[in-house]
């Protein structure tokens, strides 16, 4: 009898542990776990919890991707404001407005007023000047990460380096005031202020004096003429005596408990750049958005930062203690904390490259490939208003200042993906002979810099770009004779997914129609081993519901694919189905999976395009 009790009992017990082990699984850890998104998803704020929101879809993955770029408009960015406007500071708090990260609700008979004054800093500045300084937010940490202490005493001091252009005046002190008000005091040694050549005369005087009673030591450096963002922030980092650098954008909020976990991962480690969560304030109402912390940075064939969904890789690392910081490919630039020491080490910046974009990237792939990491911390949650384009001018156009920045960025770090890159985007390609990089190069020699394939093997194993033992080019269907294209975009909100089409192939490089194969070697059958069919975006071919799919690349086996070489076929591995032209009744042109029949309809031409 009491054996026969055990046992009930020992299978109860193992029973509860299997359910519970159920409840907590990762949901990534296994296919088909509405991990993708799905082609019509659009990231959208939704209620999360009291006060929280998050960007999310249906499906369950959020936001991946954003993108900066300035506008490209020619002459003032607003050409109907004066200057009087320009320079009125309106700032009038109304202590209710913003509280707790909560939208601020515009009025209807105030909209014409609300919109005319988004054009000076393409965000609802009606909206910010009616949010105090010191606005409540929530503590958007997870659980485990508000369970995590610190010894202050330990931690090394920070200099906070702010700069800014033209910056509307509730955004720059919030930003501000959040960091004296959530930062340990003893932590914060200064914040330095670096104005890049304002002209608003409330940035002036006014600005000096109401930072001169904080009770923080802050310093306003000012720059006579515009040098953008990178030579203002060397100009910073050269004034600062804290420990660490701690660079933020003029327009954030940072949240509870965001300094502590920065600062403790450059004591542990001393060779890192380290960045927050970057959550999100709302152009438009500036209510707080909590991003995911899935996500990591990366970029994009034009050397464009982007978010991409974290891979299977990367989640599979991650696994083990979601709350430590996590490898990171690129950082977005605008937020995270470097020893005084390293950034120094490692050679600051490029002082070449101009006002705004590329200065990220460079960063990125010198820390890597000299030896040190860049990271996100999952605990330290930093918001910044996000905005859709840029709202000062880019004196000589924003692509000549762009691409300038990029090709150097390229010319120095990128070895033969440079070409790549370079013939991918002729904007730079015509810009690369200006460029002096001389000493950027004896820097990387002293440094003894490993090299970009290092980097794409052992920083970016997910990545989507071409190799010396990967198919680039172009899969044709042979009986018609039309490219495989994956949805047209990029650069928005959200990687462009959807079903890939066939259409007339062009002459040029085209991106939409250029593929990364990672099936490199031929199996004694005549087919290849399984791997990805990548393009740009970080886009992968998938089978969804009988229908070929660009998503996300996740590293799970559904994205797999084969060729095999006699049938000339492509081959999803789960499903054994075949990558086919539609057949009716579906709508012509658009790109199915079907059962392999060995027909014209499923057979196709890879031709290799040569990209160094
Ligand atoms: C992102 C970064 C930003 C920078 C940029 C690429 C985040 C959140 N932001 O774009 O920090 O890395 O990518 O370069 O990661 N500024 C100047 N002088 C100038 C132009 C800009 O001082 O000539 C200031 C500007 O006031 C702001 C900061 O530089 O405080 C970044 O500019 P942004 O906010 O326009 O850049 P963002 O967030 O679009
Ligand atoms: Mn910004």
């Amino acid at each position: 009898m009491r054996f026969i009790k055990c046992v009930k009992l020992l299978v109860a017990v193992v029973v509860s542990l299997f359910i519970l082990w159920l409840a907590n699984k990762p949901r990534n850890t296994h296919d088909d776990s509405g991990w993708d998104l799905k082609n019509d998803d659009v990231a959208i704020p939704i209620k999360f919890g009291k006060n929280q929101r998050e960007y999310i879809d249906s499906r369950g993955i959020h936001v991946v991707v954003g993108r900066y770029v300035g506008d490209s408009l020619p002459g003032p960015s607003h050409p109907n404001l004066t200057e009087e406007v320009l320079n009125q500071n309106n700032f009038n708090p109304i202590p209710s407005q913003g509280e707790w990260g909560e939208p601020v609700a515009i009025l209807p008979h105030e909209h014409s007023k609300s919109q005319s004054l988004y054009r000076i800093h393409r965000f609802n500045l009606l909206a910010s000047d009616r949010i105090p300084l010191n606005r409540t937010l929530p503590d958007i940490r997870k659980p485990q990460c508000k369970a995590l202490s610190y010894n202050i005493n330990e931690l090394p001091t920070t200099s906070v380096i702010i700069v800014f252009h033209n910056e509307a005046w509730s955004t720059l002190l919030r930003t501000v005031h959040s960091v004296i008000n959530r930062s340990p005091p003893k932590l914060l040694w200064e914040i330095i202020l670096v104005d890049d050549a304002s002209n608003r005369t409330f940035l002036k005087k006014p600005l000096e004096d109401h930072v001169s009673v904080l009770p923080t030591t802050i310093i306003v450096l000012r720059s006579e003429k515009r040098i953008g963002l990178v030579r203002a922030r060397l100009m910073g980092a050269r004034e600062a005596t804290g420990d660490v650098l701690t660079f933020l954008d003029a327009h954030c909020e940072t949240t509870d408990g965001w300094l502590q976990p920065l600062l403790y991962r450059i004591k542990t480690n001393p060779n890192v750049a380290v960045c927050p969560i970057i959550d999100i304030i709302s152009d438009d109402t500036f209510a707080l958005l909590r991003s995911f912390e899935l996500h990591h940075g990366g970029m994009s064939w034009n050397l464009h930062f982007r978010w991409f969904g974290a891979s299977e890789t990367l989640m599979a690392e991650r696994r083990g203690n979601m709350s430590i910081p996590f490898r990171t490919p690129v950082m977005a630039g605008g937020l995270f904390a470097i020893g005084r020491d390293y950034f120094q080490e490692i050679g600051t910046y490029d002082d070449q490259m101009d006002i705004w974009g590329g200065e990220n990237i460079e960063m990125s792939l010198r820390i890597w490939q000299c030896g040190g990491r860049v990271e996100t911390s999952p605990c330290s949650h930093v918001a910044h208003v996000f905005r859709k384009s840029s709202p000062y001018t880019f004196p000589g156009g924003v692509n000549q200042i762009l691409y300038s920045n990029l090709a150097r960025a390229a010319l120095v770090w990128m070895d033969e993906w440079k070409e790549f890159f370079f013939k991918m985007n002729p904007e730079a390609n015509r810009l690369r002979d200006a460029q002096s990089i001389r000493s950027r190069l004896s820097l990387r020699s002293r440094l003894k810099c490993n090299d970009f394939n290092w980097y794409l093997k052992n920083v970016w194993p997910e990545n989507f770009f071409p190799g010396p033992d990967r198919f680039f080019g172009k899969i044709i269907h042979r009986a018609t004779g039309k490219c495989l294209e994956r949805p047209l975009g990029g650069g928005g909100v959200s990687q462009p997914i959807g079903r890939l089409k066939l259409v007339p192939c062009v002459q040029q490089w085209f991106d939409a129609h250029l593929w990364v194969a990672t099936w490199n070697s031929t199996r004694k059958d005549g087919r290849t081993l399984p791997g990805y069919l990548m393009s740009d975006e970080s886009l992968c071919v998938d089978h969804l519901d009988g229908e070929a799919r660009a998503m996300a690349c996740s590293g799970f086996s559904k994205q797999l694919w084969h060729h095999n070489l006699r049938t000339n076929a492509i081959v999803h591995g789960n499903s054994g189905l075949c990558l086919s032209i539609s057949r009716p009744p579906e709508t012509p042109g658009e790109v199915s999976v079907h059962s392999c029949d060995g027909s014209s309809e499923q057979q196709w031409t890879l031709q290799p395009e040569k990209w160094s």
